[in-house]
């Protein structure tokens, strides 16, 4: 038997200040304790490869110290022979810095179309990954899974690695599918000689087995989704990473989902018609201590006072109001973004 680890968008670095000027709960440290969670997992299970689907980090900018720790920690795994192979994905901007770290012997990057070829336990497995390309990739797929030399050589088993949308993956509360799009990849287009394509960027865990049009494909699609929620898109989503079983006496193969903890997230309305800014805060102190101490909270105000209330909940207020293992932050204000589930 052998077992491949899959993960993806870890975003370290999101939330991580080097040197807060506040003090208070950090997100950067609930995605560096379930990354960490996954190397331990690696390393205690025997796993034979770790494979990590992309925006490792969530800037291309990172801090060294951020890099040093991401690298420190994945080592642990790759000094005990466990190799790592990692995808460039759009949050890094298709190039990983990898600081001091790019020269271990255990740390392969597809920083170009490549393919590597693991050997464990007497079988041979290709590795056909590249970069994420930024806009055409719908019609450029196969010519770029062709530059990595996949059909050269000759493997046991082989997968693609990449970090990209394929058309019937879903996101958000509302299930939002891609399909049609020129940066999203055709997934009977997959060359049926692979296992599966691994890929990372879809931030909702997901195992894609058919086509637009009900039929079953060659080539599942597999995404472990990110390792904790990165944006209130994900509130309702489970959080893990994938174990692939290769058997080696056949090609026969199976896959676990391994559940990560991810903090609860609660949206939370507040009316400001019927409300005056006196009560306000005692309103928002009573529905907070109904929620998981754990939680991150989002206020969304609406009706007509809008403006004011905004103005009298300032972070500090807002700190003050909620326990100190919360965060809470005010609609718009904290992750914002135009598409949120990358
Ligand atoms: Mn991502």
């Amino acid at each position: 038997m052998i077992k491949l680890i899959f993960f993806a968008d870890t975003h370290l670095g999101i939330d991580h200040p080097i040197k807060p000027k506040i003090k208070r709960r950090r997100r950067g440290d609930d995605f560096f304790a379930n990354y960490n969670i996954v190397i331990d997992h690696a390393i205690n299970s025997n796993a034979d490869a770790i494979i990590h689907g992309g925006d490792l980090f969530n800037r291309s900018k990172t801090h060294q110290s951020i890099i040093h720790k991401a690298f420190e920690d994945l080592q642990r795994a790759a000094n005990k022979n466990i190799p790592v192979y990692i995808v460039p994905g759009n949050h890094e901007r298709s190039f990983i810095q990898t600081g001091i770290f790019g020269a271990h012997p255990n740390i392969y990057i597809f920083d170009s179309p490549k393919s590597f070829v693991l050997n464990a336990k007497g079988k041979s497995i290709l590795l056909a990954g590249f970069p994420f390309i930024r806009g055409d990739i719908r019609s450029r797929f196969l010519e770029v899974l062709n530059q990595t030399g996949w059909q050269n050589v000759k493997a046991d088993y082989k997968f693609v690695c990449v970090h990209h949308c394929v058309e019937g993956a879903t996101v958000g509360v509302q299930n939002f599918t891609f399909k049609y799009r020129e940066d999203t990849i055709k997934i009977n287009e997959i060359p049926n000689e692979f296992t599966a394509l691994l890929s990372g960027h879809i931030h909702r865990a997901q195992m894609l087995e058919h086509d637009l049009y009900g039929n079953t494909v060659d080539t599942p699609v597999i995404y472990p989704g990110s390792i904790e929620r990165t944006a209130f898109a994900e509130r309702l989503e489970t959080k893990g990473f994938y174990e692939l079983i290769l058997d080696d006496n056949s090609s026969e193969w199976k896959y676990n989902f391994i559940k990560l903890p991810a903090r609860p997230m609660h949206e939370l309305k507040l009316r400001t018609n019927n409300i005056t800014l006196d009560n306000v805060i005692n309103y928002l102190k009573v529905e907070i201590s109904k929620l998981d101490a754990d939680s991150i909270v989002r206020i969304i105000p609406e009706g007509e006072n809008v403006a004011s209330v905004i103005k009298l909940l300032t972070a500090q207020t807002l700190r003050d109001i909620a326990p100190g293992t919360m965060n809470v932050e005010l609609s718009g204000s904290f992750y914002k973004r135009k598409i949120e589930h990358r």
